[in-house]
Protein backbone atom coordinates (compact mmCIF):
# COMPACT_ATOMS: atom_id res chain seq x y z
CA UNK A 1 0.00 0.00 0.00
CA UNK A 2 1.26 3.64 -0.52
CA UNK A 3 2.35 5.52 2.47
CA UNK A 4 0.51 9.10 1.67
CA UNK A 5 3.60 10.96 3.17
CA UNK A 6 6.26 8.80 1.46
CA UNK A 7 4.28 9.65 -1.76
CA UNK A 8 4.10 14.06 -0.54
CA UNK A 9 7.78 13.36 0.44
CA UNK A 10 9.70 12.61 -3.01
CA UNK A 11 8.67 15.75 -5.09
CA UNK A 12 11.81 17.21 -5.64
CA UNK A 13 14.76 15.12 -6.74
CA UNK A 14 17.04 17.84 -7.99
CA UNK A 15 19.43 20.23 -6.57
CA UNK A 16 17.54 23.69 -5.76
CA UNK A 17 20.39 26.80 -5.84
CA UNK A 18 19.51 30.05 -3.58
CA UNK A 19 21.71 32.72 -4.87
CA UNK A 20 21.37 36.07 -2.53
CA UNK A 21 22.78 39.08 -2.66
CA UNK A 22 26.05 39.00 -0.48
CA UNK A 23 27.57 37.14 2.31
CA UNK A 24 27.45 37.81 6.00
CA UNK A 25 23.98 38.68 6.21
CA UNK A 26 22.14 36.93 9.25
CA UNK A 27 18.75 38.03 6.77
CA UNK A 28 19.88 36.06 4.36
CA UNK A 29 21.14 33.40 6.92
CA UNK A 30 17.41 33.42 7.59
CA UNK A 31 16.56 32.72 4.29
CA UNK A 32 18.56 29.91 3.61
CA UNK A 33 17.12 28.07 6.20
CA UNK A 34 13.53 27.91 5.35
CA UNK A 35 14.53 27.69 1.80
CA UNK A 36 16.16 24.12 2.55
CA UNK A 37 13.48 23.65 5.16
CA UNK A 38 11.35 23.11 2.34
CA UNK A 39 13.21 21.46 -0.29
CA UNK A 40 14.91 18.99 1.83
CA UNK A 41 11.58 18.13 3.49
CA UNK A 42 10.60 17.40 -0.13
CA UNK A 43 14.08 14.99 -0.84
CA UNK A 44 15.64 17.69 -3.00
CA UNK A 45 19.57 19.12 -2.20
CA UNK A 46 20.36 22.91 -2.24
CA UNK A 47 23.18 24.55 -3.47
CA UNK A 48 23.68 28.16 -1.43
CA UNK A 49 25.74 30.48 -2.91
CA UNK A 50 26.28 34.21 -1.31
CA UNK A 51 28.70 36.02 -3.15
CA UNK A 52 31.69 38.18 -1.09
CA UNK A 53 30.42 41.52 -2.36
CA UNK A 54 26.89 42.27 -3.49
CA UNK A 55 27.60 43.17 -6.91
CA UNK A 56 26.48 42.19 -10.50
CA UNK A 57 29.31 40.32 -11.51
CA UNK A 58 29.15 38.38 -8.79
CA UNK A 59 26.13 37.14 -9.27
CA UNK A 60 26.61 36.49 -13.11
CA UNK A 61 29.36 34.47 -12.51
CA UNK A 62 27.70 32.12 -10.09
CA UNK A 63 24.67 31.49 -12.15
CA UNK A 64 27.22 30.45 -14.77
CA UNK A 65 28.11 28.39 -12.79
CA UNK A 66 24.83 26.82 -11.89
CA UNK A 67 24.23 26.31 -15.47
CA UNK A 68 27.35 24.65 -16.15
CA UNK A 69 26.12 21.95 -12.87
CA UNK A 70 22.64 21.61 -14.32
CA UNK A 71 20.84 22.55 -11.51
CA UNK A 72 17.14 22.23 -11.65
CA UNK A 73 16.17 26.09 -10.60
CA UNK A 74 17.68 28.99 -9.19
CA UNK A 75 16.40 31.55 -7.14
CA UNK A 76 18.14 34.66 -6.68
CA UNK A 77 17.60 37.58 -4.11
CA UNK A 78 18.76 39.77 -7.02
CA UNK A 79 21.63 42.66 -6.64
CA UNK A 80 20.00 44.60 -9.75
CA UNK A 81 16.49 44.61 -12.34
CA UNK A 82 18.14 44.26 -15.50
CA UNK A 83 21.97 43.39 -15.29
CA UNK A 84 21.23 39.69 -14.70
CA UNK A 85 19.07 39.49 -17.38
CA UNK A 86 21.15 37.53 -20.14
CA UNK A 87 22.47 35.40 -17.74
CA UNK A 88 19.01 34.07 -16.57
CA UNK A 89 17.81 34.09 -20.09
CA UNK A 90 20.49 31.81 -20.82
CA UNK A 91 19.49 29.38 -17.93
CA UNK A 92 16.32 29.51 -19.18
CA UNK A 93 16.82 28.52 -22.12
CA UNK A 94 19.13 25.79 -20.75
CA UNK A 95 15.31 24.42 -18.95
CA UNK A 96 16.12 25.53 -15.69
CA UNK A 97 13.56 27.16 -13.94
CA UNK A 98 14.33 30.87 -12.49
CA UNK A 99 12.87 32.80 -9.99
CA UNK A 100 13.38 35.92 -7.84
CA UNK A 101 12.75 36.25 -3.77
CA UNK A 102 13.40 39.04 -1.77
CA UNK A 103 14.76 41.63 -4.23
CA UNK A 104 13.52 40.66 -7.75
CA UNK A 105 14.69 40.53 -11.42
CA UNK A 106 12.59 42.32 -14.40
CA UNK A 107 9.58 40.02 -15.52
CA UNK A 108 11.95 38.89 -18.59
CA UNK A 109 14.73 37.16 -16.45
CA UNK A 110 12.08 35.28 -14.30
CA UNK A 111 9.29 32.90 -14.20
CA UNK A 112 7.73 34.40 -11.33
CA UNK A 113 9.07 36.47 -8.46
CA UNK A 114 8.17 35.43 -4.46
CA UNK A 115 7.52 38.64 -2.86
CA UNK A 116 7.87 39.48 1.08
CA UNK A 117 5.32 41.96 1.60
CA UNK A 118 3.27 44.65 0.10
CA UNK A 119 6.20 47.30 -1.27
CA UNK A 120 4.14 50.60 -1.30
CA UNK A 121 3.08 49.47 2.29
CA UNK A 122 6.74 48.80 3.56
CA UNK A 123 7.95 52.35 2.04
CA UNK A 124 4.81 54.10 3.55
CA UNK A 125 5.06 53.08 6.57
CA UNK A 126 9.24 53.99 7.44
CA UNK A 127 8.06 57.94 6.65
CA UNK A 128 4.71 57.42 8.65
CA UNK A 129 6.47 56.17 11.83
CA UNK A 130 9.63 58.15 11.24
CA UNK A 131 7.32 61.44 11.04
CA UNK A 132 5.72 60.37 14.50
CA UNK A 133 9.49 59.56 16.50
CA UNK A 134 10.63 63.03 15.25
CA UNK A 135 7.65 65.08 15.68
CA UNK A 136 6.83 65.72 12.26
CA UNK A 137 9.35 68.22 11.43
CA UNK A 138 13.10 67.86 10.94
CA UNK A 139 15.86 66.62 8.52
CA UNK A 140 15.77 63.24 7.55
CA UNK A 141 18.56 60.67 6.08
CA UNK A 142 17.88 56.73 4.41
CA UNK A 143 20.66 54.89 4.87
CA UNK A 144 20.04 52.19 2.11
CA UNK A 145 21.63 48.89 0.97
CA UNK A 146 23.92 49.14 -2.58
CA UNK A 147 22.25 51.53 -4.70
CA UNK A 148 21.50 48.97 -7.27
CA UNK A 149 19.05 46.91 -4.88
CA UNK A 150 15.63 46.38 -6.53
CA UNK A 151 13.55 45.79 -2.93
CA UNK A 152 15.12 49.18 -0.86
CA UNK A 153 15.25 50.84 -4.65
CA UNK A 154 11.58 50.02 -4.52
CA UNK A 155 10.50 51.04 -1.33
CA UNK A 156 12.38 53.96 -1.05
CA UNK A 157 10.58 55.53 -4.28
CA UNK A 158 7.56 55.04 -2.10
CA UNK A 159 8.85 57.05 0.77
CA UNK A 160 9.43 59.85 -1.43
CA UNK A 161 6.10 59.64 -2.55
CA UNK A 162 4.86 59.59 1.02
CA UNK A 163 6.48 62.58 1.84
CA UNK A 164 4.69 64.57 -0.73
CA UNK A 165 2.13 64.49 1.51
CA UNK A 166 1.24 68.03 3.02
CA UNK A 167 1.58 67.01 6.36
CA UNK A 168 5.25 66.14 5.79
CA UNK A 169 6.32 69.84 4.95
CA UNK A 170 8.20 69.98 7.68
CA UNK A 171 10.18 66.90 6.95
CA UNK A 172 13.42 67.62 5.07
CA UNK A 173 14.95 64.11 3.08
CA UNK A 174 18.41 64.95 3.11
CA UNK A 175 20.24 62.42 1.54
CA UNK A 176 20.31 58.58 0.39
CA UNK A 177 23.20 56.71 1.75
CA UNK A 178 24.50 53.41 0.88
CA UNK A 179 25.82 50.97 3.53
CA UNK A 180 26.15 48.49 0.43
CA UNK A 181 24.79 45.82 3.60
CA UNK A 182 28.34 45.93 4.47
CA UNK A 183 28.32 46.18 7.97
CA UNK A 184 31.58 48.54 8.16
CA UNK A 185 30.54 50.38 5.49
CA UNK A 186 27.08 50.87 6.93
CA UNK A 187 28.67 52.18 10.02
CA UNK A 188 30.91 54.59 8.21
CA UNK A 189 28.14 56.12 5.88
CA UNK A 190 25.86 56.44 9.57
CA UNK A 191 28.94 58.60 11.25
CA UNK A 192 29.14 60.45 7.23
CA UNK A 193 25.63 60.83 7.69
CA UNK A 194 25.83 62.83 11.40
CA UNK A 195 28.87 64.81 10.61
CA UNK A 196 27.70 66.11 7.25
CA UNK A 197 24.28 66.80 9.16
CA UNK A 198 24.83 68.14 12.63
CA UNK A 199 20.73 69.03 12.54
CA UNK A 200 20.07 65.11 11.48
CA UNK A 201 16.96 64.23 13.48
CA UNK A 202 15.99 60.87 12.11
CA UNK A 203 17.63 57.73 10.15
CA UNK A 204 15.14 55.47 8.05
CA UNK A 205 17.40 51.74 7.30
CA UNK A 206 15.47 49.71 5.22
CA UNK A 207 18.05 47.31 5.58
CA UNK A 208 18.62 44.91 8.82
CA UNK A 209 22.20 45.30 8.14
CA UNK A 210 22.28 48.83 7.72
CA UNK A 211 19.83 49.50 10.85
CA UNK A 212 21.73 47.34 12.91
CA UNK A 213 24.75 49.47 11.99
CA UNK A 214 22.93 52.60 12.60
CA UNK A 215 22.07 51.79 15.73
CA UNK A 216 25.35 50.99 17.17
CA UNK A 217 26.72 53.98 16.08
CA UNK A 218 23.32 56.04 17.94
CA UNK A 219 24.27 53.95 20.91
CA UNK A 220 27.89 54.28 21.10
CA UNK A 221 27.47 57.83 20.64
CA UNK A 222 24.72 58.35 23.51
CA UNK A 223 22.78 59.98 20.64
CA UNK A 224 19.52 57.53 20.91
CA UNK A 225 17.39 60.74 22.35
CA UNK A 226 18.48 63.21 20.07
CA UNK A 227 18.39 61.10 16.23
CA UNK A 228 15.16 58.76 15.85
CA UNK A 229 15.85 55.04 13.85
CA UNK A 230 13.63 53.35 12.34
CA UNK A 231 13.43 51.02 9.22
CA UNK A 232 13.60 47.29 8.65
CA UNK A 233 15.40 45.27 11.29
CA UNK A 234 16.30 41.32 12.56
CA UNK A 235 14.87 41.22 16.28
CA UNK A 236 17.32 38.87 17.27
CA UNK A 237 20.25 41.99 16.18
CA UNK A 238 17.85 44.72 17.49
CA UNK A 239 16.22 43.55 20.52
CA UNK A 240 18.85 45.46 22.58
CA UNK A 241 18.25 48.67 20.52
CA UNK A 242 14.44 48.39 21.22
CA UNK A 243 14.59 48.12 24.51
CA UNK A 244 17.01 50.93 25.18
CA UNK A 245 15.17 52.99 23.19
CA UNK A 246 17.71 53.82 20.26
CA UNK A 247 14.91 52.20 17.48
CA UNK A 248 12.00 52.86 19.42
CA UNK A 249 9.92 50.50 16.89
CA UNK A 250 10.44 48.76 13.33
CA UNK A 251 9.31 46.34 10.66
CA UNK A 252 9.93 42.93 9.32
CA UNK A 253 8.46 39.83 8.00
CA UNK A 254 9.88 36.49 8.89
CA UNK A 255 12.72 35.54 6.75
CA UNK A 256 12.72 32.29 7.57
CA UNK A 257 9.12 31.78 5.93
CA UNK A 258 10.63 33.98 2.66
CA UNK A 259 12.63 31.75 2.37
CA UNK A 260 10.56 29.02 2.85
CA UNK A 261 7.73 30.01 0.30
CA UNK A 262 10.94 30.49 -2.39
CA UNK A 263 12.00 26.71 -1.70
CA UNK A 264 7.83 25.67 -2.06
CA UNK A 265 7.99 28.02 -5.35
CA UNK A 266 10.64 26.54 -6.56
CA UNK A 267 9.69 22.79 -6.47
CA UNK A 268 6.46 23.98 -7.55
CA UNK A 269 8.05 25.00 -10.93
CA UNK A 270 10.50 22.22 -11.18
CA UNK A 271 7.61 19.95 -10.75
CA UNK A 272 5.57 21.97 -13.32
CA UNK A 273 2.63 22.66 -10.55
CA UNK A 274 2.79 26.24 -11.43
CA UNK A 275 4.45 28.36 -14.55
CA UNK A 276 4.24 31.52 -13.32
CA UNK A 277 0.93 32.63 -15.13
CA UNK A 278 -1.48 34.71 -13.41
CA UNK A 279 -3.99 32.79 -11.90
CA UNK A 280 -2.28 29.52 -10.79
CA UNK A 281 -2.59 27.60 -7.12
CA UNK A 282 -0.62 25.11 -5.53
CA UNK A 283 -0.10 23.94 -1.73
CA UNK A 284 3.36 25.81 -0.28
CA UNK A 285 3.74 23.17 3.05
CA UNK A 286 2.87 24.40 5.84
CA UNK A 287 2.04 28.07 4.21
CA UNK A 288 -0.98 26.34 2.73
CA UNK A 289 -2.29 27.45 -0.63
CA UNK A 290 -0.64 30.43 -2.67
CA UNK A 291 -1.52 31.48 -5.57
CA UNK A 292 0.46 33.55 -8.33
CA UNK A 293 -1.11 37.11 -8.85
CA UNK A 294 0.00 39.85 -11.05
CA UNK A 295 2.35 42.07 -9.44
CA UNK A 296 1.67 45.85 -8.38
CA UNK A 297 2.65 47.68 -11.11
CA UNK A 298 1.00 45.02 -13.74
CA UNK A 299 4.42 43.69 -15.02
CA UNK A 300 4.84 40.30 -14.36
CA UNK A 301 3.54 37.92 -11.94
CA UNK A 302 4.66 36.96 -7.94
CA UNK A 303 3.57 35.14 -4.96
CA UNK A 304 3.04 37.05 -1.76
CA UNK A 305 4.18 35.86 1.93
CA UNK A 306 2.03 38.62 3.88
CA UNK A 307 2.18 42.16 5.69
CA UNK A 308 4.89 43.83 7.44
CA UNK A 309 5.37 43.16 11.08
CA UNK A 310 5.58 45.94 14.00
CA UNK A 311 8.47 45.25 16.84
CA UNK A 312 8.69 47.19 19.56
CA UNK A 313 9.12 46.82 23.49
CA UNK A 314 5.62 45.13 23.69
CA UNK A 315 6.67 42.26 21.69
CA UNK A 316 10.96 42.31 20.78
CA UNK A 317 11.42 39.29 23.11
CA UNK A 318 9.02 36.94 21.32
CA UNK A 319 11.05 37.39 18.52
CA UNK A 320 14.07 38.04 19.73
CA UNK A 321 15.15 34.26 19.49
CA UNK A 322 13.15 33.37 16.42
CA UNK A 323 14.46 35.17 13.88
C1 LIG B 1 18.78 43.21 4.14
C2 LIG B 1 18.77 42.90 2.68
C3 LIG B 1 17.48 42.28 2.23
C4 LIG B 1 16.29 43.04 2.76
C5 LIG B 1 16.37 43.16 4.25
C6 LIG B 1 15.22 43.96 4.82
O1 LIG B 1 19.03 42.06 4.89
O2 LIG B 1 19.00 44.08 1.97
O3 LIG B 1 17.44 42.23 0.82
O4 LIG B 1 15.08 42.45 2.38
O5 LIG B 1 17.59 43.81 4.59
Amino acid sequence: MFSVVGFAAAQADGTYALVVKSAGNPFMERVREGFAEAVEAQGGEVIYRAPAEPTVSAQIAIIEQLITQRVNVIAIAANDRDALQPALQRAMNRGIKVLSLDSAVNPQSRMVHVNQADPELIGRVQIQAISEMIGGEGQIAILSATSQATNQNLWIEYMKDELKKPKYEDIELVRVAYGDDLRDKSVAETEALLQTYPDLKGIIAPTTVGIAAAARVLSTRNLGDEIALTGLGLPSEMAEYIKSGVCEWMYLWNPIDLGYLGGETAVALDNEVITGEVGETFEAGRLGERKVVETLSGEGTEIMLGEPFKFDKSNIDEWKDVY
